[in-house]
């Protein structure tokens, strides 16, 4: 039997990630399983809630990559459980965003080499749809939580530019990274777009080896 695809929606803040995997999830039906990071109902995931929601919980930058970090392995048995089983498993952000949003803190030494060292060995994407936008009006209304400000946004943006980058090294083979421009794109164009991507990498991918960060 041919292993489930690991399906990763990364992006932005506000360019509809949320919406869009819960129709994927919807399109993909009973043989899908949706995982949103940071998973926040786990040990690791309340501690790091709580860090979001509470400006005045401190924790030094460092710590709090590791956690974001933690909480994925905490799901990687799971995640590689579900695909050994045949399930397709749609993530919500994962990697990417742990390297490009720590290391747009500017912080001494946490550069993309640190940040990406303890999600090494965890289990790659098999496709990867990473949504942007140039359109300043679909960039308001950010929310409450500690990274949602738009100078630090605009810097998260520039640094997911170079986080892919250092995917393209072929030391990290990169593995079916597409950049997709959801700007003035309506929901159902954007899900029609992503539902051709992801069917056609469904029918066309049926390694089972896995690869891994
Ligand atoms: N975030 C998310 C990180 O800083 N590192 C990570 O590893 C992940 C998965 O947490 F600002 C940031 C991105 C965002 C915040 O994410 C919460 P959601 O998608 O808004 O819940």
């Amino acid at each position: 039997m041919t292993r489930g695809r690991l399906i990763l929606i990364e992006g932005l803040d506000r360019t509809g990630k949320t919406t869009q995997t819960n129709l994927l999830l919807e399109k993909l039906g009973p043989n899908a399983q949706l995982i949103k990071f940071p998973e926040r109902t786990t040990p690791i995931g309340k501690l790091i809630d709580k860090y979001l929601t509470e400006r005045s919980f401190e924790l030094a930058d460092q710590a709090v990559h590791l956690l974001f970090a933690a909480n994925r392995w905490e799901l990687s048995h799971q995640i590689e459980a579900l695909l050994r089983s045949g399930k397709h498993v749609i993530l919500d952000r994962y990697v990417y965003s742990g390297v490009a949003y720590s290391s747009a803190k500017g912080v001494r030494g946490m550069d993309l080499q640190w940040c990406i060292q303890p999600e090494k060995g965890l289990i790659k994407p098999d496709l990867t749809l990473f949504f942007t936008t140039d359109t300043a009006a679909e960039r308001q209304g950010f929310g409450d939580e500690r990274y949602e400000v738009e100078e630090f946004q605009k810097k998260v943006k520039v640094k997911f530019n170079d986080v892919f980058k250092m995917f393209e090294n072929p030391d990290y083979r990169v593995n079916h990274i597409k950049i997709l421009d959801v700007g003035n794109k309506t929901v159902e164009d954007v899900a029609a777009a992503v539902w051709s991507l992801v069917s056609d990498h469904i029918a066309t991918n049926k390694s089972t080896d896995f690869m891994y960060f």
